[in-house]
């Protein structure tokens, strides 16, 4: 039965191949028989791993299961989501202002789990916000975007958010440099090598919190910084940003970007940038980015607009940045689990160059540069280089580890995934993809104590692998058993948006992690929250109208509101009285011109809504909360400005009727 089955398999997945000549060799036949077990999870049993994948271009975070590739939820971080109301919301809007106003959408390319000791520990994820430069924090109890920072200097966070071995700080270095905020930025575009400047950003987190602070920024020669890791053990202390466009072109980067044999790895020693900071040596500098932050307890964010920040100048001070020669405009940046090797995968190079962190440490001390970059030490590539990895593919862009001594590289050209031993820098494995890979991740592959058993490849360009949707098809993640010798596809699945990086956990570390069920009535401080349907009423200020409005299985109080006029802003401060898991109840009402609200039990979400007509407007739930979930409505009467019908609410009885 099974081999029939993969009989019938290889039969589509040739006679597609010649119909479509791109498809990569292999990947059509690439799945064994007992694949489809090992990727099976039974309904009603638990996946081994939380995913928790970027959605590019969607701005949002996809949470799968791993091996199932079931999805599970997605979190609304950078983009507005009418769904779960966010940025809708009057309480979720503060979370998406920004120095300029409020931005509903990004492009959210990386995300980085929270560690303790250089391993995964399952309490936050971070996520980079590349467009208006940002970094936001989720809190993975309540899996909800707790805290969003701006970054000012900065266009384009790319080379971002990525945290130091005990999440100390989280890391930004801008994709683009540009004029600093705090210098002029009315310059001839032509003017980029005096003008422009690149800014790394170092974000502290509370260890207990994990509240974000600018704590300072390091101020470089303008270049592109692409990606980035930190050191760990041995190499803890240092940060690791990949470079390009080292040119310094500002048109036409396609060729201009590309003219020198090599761009540069900048290392970074933060610990000896933080002994500047405390020395006094950071320049005050005044710029604007806001900050903003959610309270679990008013279910409200606020958002503060913040105006210095402290810069290094690292051509100044010279020994906290060194430059390494690494050819040719490389992408991911990349360090092993023991903090010994680097890897910088140069896009246009038919080489992985890996370096040693000892050798790097031992050629700064015998002052083995040749010469400088904009003031900042530029090592020797040999002295620095571990060795080559020689003809791996083409296009390499990112890599991962399993813990066990090897590596795995993506080829965006090649359309492949390649195993490697870190040591001996052979290659030892590959398989083709569907069809371009950009990142890839292992669980806890970035980490020091990766967990191994999966490799996930996400997919840029999915021509054919699954049914055609249009001009635009789904991207694609593909899963990779890499517990023998050889890697095995298992599955692959349609994601969310356009994925970058992605982590995964183990599942108990965050299932047991004192996951939030709902919020507790008794510690909702939200302003205007009705605790019972006693306190459900209607308060005019002026031309603003408050309702305190409840929600029960299977009913609103108040259900009847009289006495709105055409000019008022109405506003439903809706509380969820349940005090049950998984008992949310939704609010919609016709005409507005926002989302909807879906609010958690012992919450209060505010809805605004502007009436634009006289007339009767009907509300309702719209989460099937109950059998009687239909019946949860309710009517809205909006009156001409002037008219004189009194304001009055019910629910259960009706009121004396007005004219
Ligand atoms: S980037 Cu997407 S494939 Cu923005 Cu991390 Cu390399
Ligand atoms: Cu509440 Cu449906």
């Amino acid at each position: 039965m099974k081999n029939k089955f993969v009989q019938a398999i290889l039969v589509i997945a040739l006679g597609s191949a010649l119909v479509t000549s791109c498809k990569p060799k292999s990947s059509g036949d690439a799945v064994s028989g007992d694949a489809a077990e090992k990727a099976y999870v039974a309904p009603g049993k638990y996946d081994e791993f939380y995913n928790f994948v970027s959605g590019g271009f969607s701005g949002q975070l996809s949470v799968y299961g791993l091996p199932s590739g079931r999805l599970f939820r997605v979190i609304p971080v950078f983009s507005v989501d009418p769904e779960k109301g966010w940025g809708y919301s009057e309480e979720t809007k503060p979370m998406l202002n920004t120095s300029h106003g409020f931005v509903p959408w990004d492009d959210l390319h990386h995300t980085e789990m929270s560690q303790t000791n250089g391993e995964v520990d399952g309490r936050w994820v971070f996520g980079n916000a590349n467009n208006t430069p940002r970094i936001a924090r989720i809190d993975l109890k309540t899996f909800k975007t707790a805290e969003i920072i701006e970054l000012p200097n900065s266009g384009g966070n790319h080379s971002s958010p990525f945290i130091t071995e005990n999440t100390e700080y989280v890391v930004a270095g801008t994709r683009f440099s540009v004029p600093a905020d705090y210098s002029n930025g009315d310059v001839p575009i032509n003017t980029y090598k005096e003008n422009y400047k690149g800014h790394i950003s170092f974000v502290s987190v509370d260890k207990k919190s994990g509240e974000m602070d600018l704590a300072f920024q390091i101020v470089t020669p303008g270049v592109n910084f692409d990606l980035s890791h930190a050191g760990k053990g041995k190499s803890h202390g240092w940060f690791f940003f990949s470079c390009y466009n080292t040119e310094q072109a500002n048109t036409l980067l396609e060729v201009n970007a590309s003219q020198k044999d090599k761009d540069f790895i900048m290392a970074v020693n933060w610990k000896k940038a933080e002994e500047y900071i405390k020395a006094g040596k950071g320049k005050k500098q005044k710029v604007k980015y806001a900050h903003n932050t959610w309270d679990e307890h008013t279910h409200s964010a606020k958002s503060v607009m913040k105006d210095e920040v402290l810069v290094l100048d690292a051509s100044e001070l010279k020994d906290i940045c060194y430059m390494i020669p690494c050819p040719k405009s490389p992408h991911g940046c990349d360090v092993d689990p023991t903090g010994e090797f680097i890897v910088g995968s140069g896009k246009l190079a038919a080489l992985i160059p890996v370096f040693s962190f000892d050798k790097m440490q031992a050629a700064i001390k015998g002052k083995k540069y040749e010469g400088d970059y904009g003031g900042i030490p530029v090592i020797k590539y040999e002295e620095a280089l571990h060795g080559e990895v020689q003809k791996p593919g083409l296009g390499p862009l990112h890599t991962e580890f399993d813990g066990k001594g090897n590596a795995y590289t993506t080829f965006f050209v090649s359309s492949e995934v390649v195993k490697w031993d870190i040591k001996t820098l052979k290659v030892l494995d590959r398989v083709a993809t569907y069809y371009s890979v950009g990142h890839l991740m292992i669980p806890g592959g970035d980490s020091k104590k990766p967990f191994g058993k999966y490799l996930v490849a996400y997919n840029k360009i999915t021509k054919d692998r699954y049914l055609p949707t249009g001009p635009e098809l789904a991207q694609s993640a593909q899963i990779f058993d890499i517990s023998g010798d050889k890697m095995k596809l298992i599955l692959d699945f349609p994601t969310i948006g356009e994925p970058h990086y992605a982590q995964a956990a183990p599942a108990d570390l965050i299932r047991n992690n004192g996951q939030l069920k709902f919020y507790k009535l008794e510690d909702n401080k939200h302003p205007y929250a009705a605790k019972g349907e006693k306190e459900a009423k209607v308060v005019r200020e002026g031309n603003k109208v408050h309702v305190y409005m409840t929600s029960i299985r299977s009913h609103f109080a108040p259900d009847n509101i009289e006495g709105v006029f055409l000019g008022d802003e109405v506003y439903f401060h809706v509380t969820n009285l349940e005090q049950d898991w998984d008992v949310p109840h939704g609010f919609a009402i016709k005409g507005a011109n926002n989302g909807e609200l879906l609010i958690m039990p012992g919450e209060t979400t505010t809805l605004k809504w502007v009436p634009d007509r006289v007339g009767t407007f009907p509300f309702y739930c719209t989460d099937f909360c109950s059998a009687l979930h239909q019946e949860m409505q309710g009517y809205i009467r909006v009156s001409p400005k002037g008219s004189n019908v009194p304001l009055q609410f019910s629910l259960g009885t009706n009121v004396p009727a007005t004219k």
